[in-house]
């Protein structure tokens, strides 16, 4: 595809007005650009053949541009064999972006993504806000699709998010920005201003939230929260009143790169857009060709902490105090572990010297998570899952990356989101 080309299509879609209005975007600077280049290939080398095809990944390398041309290609294979019936309503809404940004045919899995959400129930208004992430990635991808038959659906969506009592989280926020800022662009002409005047208001309410949540350092709820809250702020049609300062969040973002803070590839799917200036309203522009990118000269890659090579102490307690399951219990143990093992080897030290400290993972988009402690699971329907704390602090990354210090105490409790 020739320059002119790309230049008369960008052209093109801003005059059929689907792209954003105002984008407020900051860039990479260009001696930085090898550090983002080296994340991405990260990212893109991750794919393997496997039972668990990421469609985040693919969103993300089709939205800046692929290097693996052979991952590009295994992922999409993979994501159009996958079967509607094992997917959540999320993943299916991801796996439609996928495609869409591969060019190719979603026909029968957005038909099903609109029964499923025809028939959506709106979560009670006590409910923790994360209920809104899934149903958020499939008003987003419907609006894409089929911005008229989607309507009621954003309208009972938006209205459902503006009476949800429950402490707002950023994440899913973000993606509700990105849903409600895609069927603001696409209201049909004529419909009156009642649909503008609802997606709007509940708009400016949730970027009113992102930005009271952006700190002193530009880290917009945490680390790992900041890439699609980069999206929805630089999309938004309405401003939130503490204005952003996207090159500072930008600078902060790249130090934590540089400290080794991407090293899941679901991290860097979630990151990497906003570090090349897009966002998921552009998957439906994606232009496929074939085109291969040259694969850019990489920076060394960022090594993880230093391991040392004499043991660290860690304090570990299993506690499950949830009344309604049958077995309470609370145990501590001590074990001594290689310093900068990750939290994951101390579960296993520990379940090799007591029962009561058996567990079991599943895997997931972001790598394994705990899904059992001493026989006592998660579960969706109850909403309950063993939630990882640091001293009384709740763990930002999951167990196969967390790296505990020399006496740390670390709890896994039983509890409800
Ligand atoms: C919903 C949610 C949860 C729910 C998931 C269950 C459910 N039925 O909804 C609950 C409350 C259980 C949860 C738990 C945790 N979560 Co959570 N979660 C999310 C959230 C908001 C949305 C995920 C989603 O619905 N995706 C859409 C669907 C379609 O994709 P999916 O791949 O099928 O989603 C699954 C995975 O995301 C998985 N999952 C959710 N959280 C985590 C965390 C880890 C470490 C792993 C391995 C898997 C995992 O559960 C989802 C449903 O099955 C994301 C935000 C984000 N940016 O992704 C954070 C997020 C993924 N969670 C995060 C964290 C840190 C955790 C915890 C470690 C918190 C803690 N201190 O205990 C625990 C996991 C502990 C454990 N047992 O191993 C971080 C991960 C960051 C990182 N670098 O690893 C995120 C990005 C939030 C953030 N910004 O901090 N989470
Ligand atoms: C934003 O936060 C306020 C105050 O916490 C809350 O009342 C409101 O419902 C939130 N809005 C959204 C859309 O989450
Ligand atoms: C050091 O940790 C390992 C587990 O990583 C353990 O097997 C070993 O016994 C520990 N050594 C000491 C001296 O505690
Ligand atoms: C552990 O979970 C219980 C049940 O939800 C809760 O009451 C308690 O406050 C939690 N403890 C910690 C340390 O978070």
């Amino acid at each position: 595809m020739t320059w002119l080309a790309l230049f008369l299509l960008s052209h093109l879609w801003a005059l059929a007005g689907t792209s954003a209005q105002v984008r407020s975007t900051c860039s990479v600077p260009e001696k930085q650009q090898p550090l983002v280049d080296g994340l991405q290939v990260l990212m893109e080398n991750s794919v393997t053949r496997s039972s668990y095809p990421n469609p985040s990944i693919l969103i993300a390398m089709n939205l800046v541009g692929p290097y693996n041309q052979k991952a590009q290609e295994l992922l999409t294979e993979e994501l159009v064999a996958s079967n509607i019936a094992d997917l959540t309503v999320g993943q299916l809404a991801l796996n439609i972006m996928a495609l869409t940004s591969s060019c190719r045919d979603t026909g029968s899995k957005v038909s099903a993504l609109q029964r499923e959400m025809e028939r959506w129930v709106a979560p009670d208004p006590t409910e923790g806000a994360i209920a809104f992430y899934p149903p958020g990635l499939a008003v987003l991808a419907l609006c894409q699709k089929n911005p008229e038959t989607t309507l009621p659906i954003a309208v009972g969506f938006a209205k459902a998010l503006l009476a949800n009592t429950s402490p707002f989280d950023v994440g899913t926020g973000a993606v509700a920005t990105l849903a409600l800022t895609c069927m603001y662009n696409k209201i049909p002409v004529g419909s009156g201003d009642s649909y503008r005047t609802l997606f709007s208001h509940v708009l400016k309410s949730i970027v009113d939230n992102i930005s009271m949540r952006i700190s002193d350092d530009g880290i917009i709820g945490n680390i790992y929260s900041t890439g699609l809250a980069m999206q929805a702020l630089s999309v938004t049609p309405e401003q939130p009143d503490k204005k952003w300062d996207c090159e500072q969040t930008m600078a902060t973002v790249l130090e934590e790169i540089q400290q080794g803070m991407f090293q899941v590839p679901m991290s860097i799917a979630q990151i990497l857009p906003s570090l090349k200036g897009k966002t998921y309203l552009d998957v439906p522009h994606v232009v496929c060709s074939s085109d291969q990118e040259v694969l850019p000269s990489l920076p060394t890659s960022p090594t993880p902490g230093p391991t040392t090579a004499s043991n660290i102490t860690v304090i570990y307690t299993v506690n499950n105090q949830l009344r309604g399951v049958d077995l309470l219990f609370k145990a501590t143990i001590e074990v001594s572990v290689k310093g900068g093992s990750v939290l994951l080897v101390v579960l296993q030290e520990a379940q090799r010297q007591n029962a009561v400290f058996k567990f079991e993972t599943t895997m997931t988009s972001w790598g394994p998570m705990v899904s059992s402690i001493n026989d006592i699971a998660e579960n969706v329907n109850h909403k309950t899952y063993w939630q990882f704390l640091s001293d009384g602090t709740p763990l930002n990354e999951g167990v196969a990356v967390y790296i505990p210090f020399n006496h740390e105490h670390i709890i896994a409790n039983f509890t409800q989101y």
